[in-house]
């Protein structure tokens, strides 16, 4: 491809996600652009309104050219994907292939050379849109697995300007990796970064020992030798790869759970509950890698064993829907509403239901009144990059008590040490800690709550995206001096 010249006008940041930050509301007389939640969302908002920079991403309606527009302060330019384009690239081989592998296939991946193709296609045009976006030097941070081809290809068409990854999901070991028909070119593709950054410093040590196996290159510390690649049009460099925890904005959840109106409304939900001596509380979207069934396995388990009281204990499950068009989603829909009638059915007396479960999004005040109202959060992710919810718990804790039940194969975990730490999938064991988060000295919870509440002070969504930022910019500094290692 051949280098395109920067653009007048330009934006000096660009952020590039497969969504933009943003759902259309039709319910009115005009069609409205409102904020919608979820894990990069949340992450992101709050930086994009520190630096006025372009968010490119799908602005989730197919088939439809929209022009660029701003919303609460940021600019955003719309990327257009066909409706065949959502199945290939974005059902298919985004969420039926990567996803499913890089979370230690948990379900089968699946690949299909036209979902691939369809990858490459919708890399190119994101890639298109950077080059034409960016203005001379800008720093580019492009988002998440739907868009690894992204960073080698902005380098060949815009080799001036400085360019970040951050991938939010894990990134597998080679032995799994190695078994994409196309890992070569994602390894290319990501490597056309100046940073890559990863959730966990596993996922980054994955990240480089699947380069080194797979592609002869040679790194050294973090660093990656990236050669000179005369097809693609990118010259040699290095590549940087290494762990940038994501996190909540600490300070402003903290804030929101101290509101008299947060605080009335948690008090309302557990009066709604029929007044629960204790509340557990799971909050998920839907997916299979967040381990759903293995907490309400356990949960009735306990139940059955007479070591939880349904007329005491009460579980609200709360699943976004997701993906609900991929096969994997429907399963785990139905295999959750099945399990939760199951124990219902079960346990349930006139006035007396041992698990309330929705399966809806809700407005950010209602999850911080949930959070607030929760005396423990069950957290059993198989395999989570980060899992947010358990960070703003956390943060959703100014009175220092309540318990964390949170997974090792989450990423919160190195983060979050003073949580009550499962591993998932082994039953017993999870029982075992439900029950001793659940029967905590309160002294015991305030001491761990409070240390989780000082860390998440320290490193909050600010902290995550200054230190990758000043990082990248630190690399762009010293490119000159560090063109081999
Ligand atoms: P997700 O898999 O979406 O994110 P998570 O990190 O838990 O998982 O973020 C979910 C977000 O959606 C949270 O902010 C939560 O509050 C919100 N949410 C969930 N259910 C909701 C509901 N019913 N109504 C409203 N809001 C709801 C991916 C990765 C994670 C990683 C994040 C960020 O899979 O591992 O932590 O990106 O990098």
């Amino acid at each position: 491809q051949n280098p395109v010249r920067p653009p007048s006008g330009g934006a000096d940041f660009v952020v590039v996600a497969n969504r933009l930050p943003v759902d259309r509301d039709t319910s009115g007389d005009t069609p409205q652009w409102t904020t919608s939640p979820g894990g990069l969302v949340t992450a992101l908002a709050p930086v994009m309104r520190e630096n006025s920079g372009a968010w490119i991403g799908w602005a989730g309606v197919p088939d439809e050219e929209i022009a660029p527009f701003d919303v609460d302060g940021m600019h955003l330019v719309p990327v257009t994907l066909s409706a065949q384009e959502i199945i290939n690239y974005y059902e298919g081989f985004s969420n039926a292939t990567l996803w499913p592998l890089y979370h230690d296939v948990i379900v089968p991946p699946e690949f299909h050379r036209a979902w691939w193709e369809s990858y490459v296609h919708v890399n190119r045009r994101f890639a298109q849109a950077v080059a034409l976006e960016a203005a001379a030097g800008a720093t580019v941070w492009i988002h998440d697995y739907q868009l690894q081809l992204v960073p080698a290809l902005v380098r060949a068409l815009r080799p001036d300007v400085s360019i970040g990854f951050f991938n939010h999901i894990p990134f597998p070991s080679v032995e799994l990796f190695a078994q994409l028909p196309w890992r070569a070119q994602i390894l290319t593709g990501l490597l056309g970064a100046d940073l890559i950054g990863f959730q966990r410093p596993a996922d980054a040590a994955n990240f480089r020992r699947a380069a080194r196996a797979l592609l002869s290159v040679t790194s050294r510390g973090n660093r990656i030798s990236v050669p000179a690649d005369s097809e693609a049009g990118t010259e040699a460099h290095v590549a940087e790869a290494r762990a940038f925890p994501i996190s909540v904005d600490t300070s402003a959840l903290d804030a929101q759970a101290r509101e008299p109106e947060i605080i009335a409304r948690a008090a309302e939900i557990r009066e709604e509950l029929g007044d629960p001596e204790l509340l557990l509380l799971g909050v998920d979207r839907m997916d299979y890698t967040k381990g759903i069934r293995h907490r309400l396995k356990a949960f009735g388990e306990l139940l059955a064993d007479g070591l939880l009281d349904p007329e005491k204990v009460t579980l609200v499950q709360i699943a976004t829907p997701s993906r609900e068009r991929i096969d994997q989603y429907q399963q785990i829909r139905s295999d959750v509403e099945l399990s939760v009638g199951r124990i219902n059915g079960e346990f349930s007396e006139v006035g007396i239901q041992p698990i309330h479960y929705f399966h809806h999004s809700y407005p950010r005040e209602e999850m911080t009144a949930l959070y607030r109202a929760a005396d423990v959060l069950l957290v059993t992710a198989l395999r989570d990059g980060m899992n947010l919810v358990a960070k703003e718990y956390v943060a959703c804790r100014p009175q220092e008590d309540g318990a964390l039940v949170l997974s090792e194969f989450a990423g919160a975990a190195d983060q979050l040490t003073q949580a009550v730490l499962v591993n998932p999938h082994n039953i017993d064991g999870l029982k075992a800690e439900i029950v001793r988060a659940v029967a905590m000295d309160p002294r015991e919870q305030r001491r761990r709550m409070r240390s989780m509440r000082r860390r998440l002070f320290r490193e909050d969504v600010q902290a995550w995206s200054q230190s990758f930022l000043s990082e990248l910019e630190a690399l762009d500094a010293d490119k000159d001096r560090t063109s081999a290692i």
